[in-house]
């Protein structure tokens, strides 16, 4: 244990503890055995967190308009510029864009600087296109955002319901928490989604329904309920308002199950078989994501699925709940210090008592008195030039937001853009102030996860550069903004005591977020603290199970909101006739600015690939592997098809993860509609109409180097690292011959005499090599017709290699064909052990025919798990040519 550090993985809401230590300059990482969250498990993003830390490409100093400045400087242009426009603009000219990515402590200050001292509540987080939703269902139902259950009861459950959640990829050890206890106890679970998802490929029974209409299965649900006598009437008496509204517009919206099936399009058996097991099971856990927030109707359905859960009493008791997972590190901790415009502070909104209380707490006169610009709108406001200054901190709306390219249209329109970040990115490439944030590992506080659990996350290497955290950042700026008697913090520990204290502030259990009990605590406290689950009331247990009678509406009681049916902001057409739908890969996370670096986690799925239904790409004359063009009212992307049985008839998926550092164009924030949810302001990120049509291709090319660049001036790139340095994927419309041109201009200008340089006019292609000065491959370019790309195993060894090139490859560099052929282990499926397609489907066709015979054989899905859904289906896929 010794030199071991207690800290907490900076992904998923999960918030997995994670042992982590230095040694001989590489960073090491395991699982916290003791840490409630994930009792020593990681999944692959966790387990690779050591790689990610080299500081290549890292901000270490701050910068003025691309030029190295002095932190004075810098800070103090911060605050001259957000000073003059609230001088010469009034407040609401002035904005922040925050994240769920950054601590509580962070969190904390940025909203106090904006809303209780700049005098604007418009600071909004990544966090509305994440969680608001979720946050405006909680509230209107429970009175208050809380969530109710602890992953404990995902475990106690006898039946979990995933909607819109790929459980498997998103939060990978809670995954892996409900298939352990399903072992044990048997218990059921049912996904609904509209495409096959890993999740789903576990799973019990799949409804994939028509893309959203949830509040149409969960109405159809609790008219269902109410016909089989499972209402908790008692219940229902004691503990709510508003069931006969709410089961009158259910029982108009789904008078009979088919109309449900058919409007769900699922099938009416698959459909009785959920309603009656959600019926029979009193134990029953639903989890939602972003199928259901990120939706033009995302609060409806939340609410629809509280009904269900709440006319049946199955809340705040063991082994049932609502139980909507949350997606940042600390998305909870945002929610919980205010971070959304239309929250003010402490889970308190803008209510007059609200608004004194906390201005009194703050000594703030200055309160904001109103909500302020939630994401959309906020950039919006960048963009039409009424918002003056805008300071971004630890997200990369350039990619991350809808309509992506009006975002960095409005980047670079606004005045005065402050970006801080721990690496470039798109967003920095508008910055006029960029400022080096600690990262992972250098930063220090707390988050919250998903099941109210706050851990700390601690430092274990020292500051890179000239690197500082985010609370110190903002309080400088703070104090050079005139209001240094309310940031005078010189530690974390200062920061966490007043947030907890402004919790329990004039709160006789009102607010069930009380952290009354650590407002006090030590500093020696603060850092030695355990994970603990709020409410941490004084004088009571902390954490448990909440909202299983009380509610926090005043009256104490639960509102059932009554919902109705309504199609996507915008419906396919003639024009756009695809439903694109976007998420997650199991091993990156949203923009790549970390994942994107570890050749282990991007080799599972190297390239932007576009899932097609089947039925269209037959009819559009597509193939898996064509480079196709997808364009919406929008923007567009280009990506590599994969012709997909787990989308439905007319549907396709393209990760959101792909960013301009990443390829020429694949990014689906820019495809996507910035149409929102009226109550939650959420985009309805899971539904764009779309075109997708084939890329004219000429040539395709690859190009392997050392160098990390950013190709310019090519219809279509695509890179991912690998051992000794990057593979780029190139193509283009030109005749091969401009494309030879294209793609050699790529080279350093330096080498390009010093190539092995070889074309093959007949066949069409061109080949290239250069040595380093080492001796050891230093390029390798290969253009030709598209499919006509040689086997390329051979050349990544000797860029992985690293050494001196030997005579023999030599040779076969200039012959162009390798000296041995080389197994090629296909794309890798378990990061972990590093397992390729290939090896598992020859073990398959070897008639090893169980997860665990493939493990044993190959060992892939032997250490986080996360793979083992994948591995199933490709036994499944093989099994059914096999039987063919
Ligand atoms: N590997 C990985 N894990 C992550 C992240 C990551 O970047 N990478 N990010 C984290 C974050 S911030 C978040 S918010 C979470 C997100 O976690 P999830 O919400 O689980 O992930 P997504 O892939 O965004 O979307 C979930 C599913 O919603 C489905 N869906 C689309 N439309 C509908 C619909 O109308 N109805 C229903 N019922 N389902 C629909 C999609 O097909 C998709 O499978 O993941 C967290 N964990
Ligand atoms: N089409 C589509 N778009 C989506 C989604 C989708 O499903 N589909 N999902 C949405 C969701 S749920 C989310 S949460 C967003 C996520 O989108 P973003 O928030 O834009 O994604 P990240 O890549 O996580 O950006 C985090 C940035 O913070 C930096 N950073 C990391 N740590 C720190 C720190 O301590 N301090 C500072 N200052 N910076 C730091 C990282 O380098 C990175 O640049 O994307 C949303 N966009
Ligand atoms: S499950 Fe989430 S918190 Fe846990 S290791 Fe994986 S990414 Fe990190
Ligand atoms: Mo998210």
């Amino acid at each position: 244990m010794s030199g071991e550090v207690h800290t907490a993985c900076p992904y998923c809401g999960v918030g997995c503890g994670v042992l982590a230590r230095l040694e001989g300059g590489k960073v090491h990482v395991r699982g916290d055995p003791e840490h409630p969250s994930n009792f020593g498990r990681l999944c692959s993003k966790g387990s690779a967190l050591g790689e990610t830390m080299a500081l290549d490409g890292r901000l270490l100093f701050p910068e003025i308009k691309g030029q190295r400045a002095s932190w004075d400087t810098a800070l103090d242009l911060v605050a001259q510029r957000f000073t003059q426009a609230v001088r010469d603009h009034g407040p609401d000219s002035v904005g922040f864009y925050v994240s769920g990515q950054l601590l509580t402590e962070d969190y904390y200050v940025a909203n106090k600087l904006l809303k209780g001292f700049i005098g604007t509540a418009n600071i909004d987080t990544n966090s509305r296109l994440c969680m608001a939703s979720s946050v405006a269902g909680h509230k209107r139902a429970f009175g208050e955002d809380i969530v109710p259950v602890s992953y404990e009861d995902l475990e106690q459950a006898d039946l979990v319901v995933l909607v819109g959640s790929n459980l498997a990829w998103c939060h990978p050890v809670l995954h892996q928490r409900l298939l352990a206890a399903r072992e044990k106890r048997g218990t059921k679970v049912v996904v609904i989604d509209p495409r096959r998802s890993a999740s789903a490929e576990d799973a019990d029974l799949h409804l994939a329904i028509r893309p959203g209409s949830d509040v149409l299965l969960f109405n159809g649900l609790l008219a269902h309920l109410a016909a089989s006598g499972v209402t908790n009437p008692a219940y229902i008496a004691a503990h709510t308002t508003g069931f006969d509204a709410a089961l009158a517009l259910a029982q108009a919206d789904a008078p009979d199950r088919s109309r449900v099936a058919k409007g769900c399009d699922v099938h009416p058996a698959d459909l009785a078989r959920f309603y009656a097991w959600f019926e029979q099971t009193p134990r029953t856990v639903t989890v939602y994501s972003q199928g259901v927030n990120q939706s033009a109707h995302g609060t409806d359905k939340v609410n629809a699925i509280l009904n269900c859960h709440i006319v049946t009493g199955r809340i705040g008791r063991e082994g049932a709940g609502p139980f909507s997972v949350t997606g940042q590190p600390n998305a909870m901790g945002g929610r919980e210090v205010g971070g959304l415009a239309n929250q003010l502070a402490a889970h308190m909104g803008f209510a007059a008592p609200e608004l004194d209380r906390v201005s009194r707490f703050w000594n703030a006169p200055n309160l904001a008195r109103t909500p302020g610009l939630k994401a959309v709108n906020l950039f919006e406001a960048a963009r039409a030039g009424r918002l003056k200054a805008l300071w971004i901190m630890g997200t990369n709306p350039a990619v991350s937001m809808p309509d992506a390219g009006r975002v960095r249209e409005a980047l670079g329109r606004c005045d005065f853009v402050v970006v801080s970040d721990v690496t470039r990115t798109d967003t920095t490439r508008h910055a006029d102030v960029l400022l080096p944030a600690a990262a992972w590992g250098e930063k220090d506080g707390t988050v919250t996860n998903s099941e109210r659990r706050i851990s700390r996350q601690r430092a274990f290497v020292p500051l890179p550069g000239e690197c500082r955290p985010d609370w110190a950042i903002l309080s400088d700026v703070a104090r050079r903004m005139g209001f240094a008697a309310a940031f005078p913090y010189r530690s974390r520990a200062e920061i966490f005591r007043e947030h907890a204290a402004l919790t329990a502030f004039e709160n006789d259990g009102e607010r069930l977020l009380d952290l009354g009990a650590l407002s006090d605590l030590a500093d020696a406290d603060y850092e030695a603290m355990a994970p603990v689950q709020w409410p941490v009331r004084r004088g009571a247990q902390p954490g448990g199970r909440l909202l299983a009678t009380r509610f926090a509406h005043p009256d104490g009681l639960a509102r059932l909101v009554p919902v109705r049916q309504e199609g996507p902001a915008r419906p396919v057409d003639g024009d756009y006739p695809i439903a694109l739908n976007s998420g997650r890969l199991r091993d990156q996370w949203h923009t790549m600015t970390r994942t994107g670096l570890v050749p282990r986690l991007m080799s599972h799925a190297p390239e932007p690939v576009l899932d097609l239904a089947r039925r269209e790409a037959q009819g559009f004359g597509l193939e898996t592997g064509d480079l196709v063009q997808v364009e919406s009212a929008f923007g567009q992307a280009l990506a590599r098809l994969r012709v997909s049985d787990a989308q439905r008839p007319g549907e396709a998926f393209l990760p959101m993860h792909w960013s301009g550092l990443f390829a020429a164009r694949a990014g689906a924030g820019a495809v996507s509609n910035p149409a929102t949810d009226a109550l939650s302001g959420q985009p309805e990120l899971k539904h764009v109409p779309v075109r997708i049509t084939q890329a004219p291709l000429r040539w395709v090319g690859l190009l392997l180097t050392r160098r990390d660049i950013r190709p310019t001036g090519l219809l279509h790139w695509s890179r991912a690292p690998v051992a000794g340095g990057w593979a780029y994927e190139l193509a283009g419309a030109e005749p091969p011959k401009e494309g030879v041109l294209l793609a050699r201009a790529l080279l350093p200008p330096a080498t390009r005499d010093a190539l092995i340089d070889y074309a093959d006019k007949r066949a069409g292609t061109w080949r290239a090599a250069s040595l380093g000065p080492d001796g050891a491959l230093a390029e390798a370019l290969l253009v030709a017709p598209p499919g006509r790309l040689p086997d390329r195993a051979w050349l990544l060894s000797l860029l992985a290699a690293g050494g001196p090139l030997t005579p023999s490859d030599r040779r076969a560099l200039l012959s162009g064909r390798a000296p041995v052929p080389m197994p090629d282990r296909g794309r890798i499926v378990c990061a972990c052990m590093g397992v390729g397609l290939n090896e598992i489907t020859n073990a398959v066709r070897n008639g090893v025919t169980t997860v665990e015979a493939i493990g044993a054989a190959t060992k892939a899905g032997t250490n986080c798990g996360s793979c083992r859904s994948e591995i199933r289906e490709l036994i499944h896929a093989q099994r059914s040519i096999a039987a063919e």
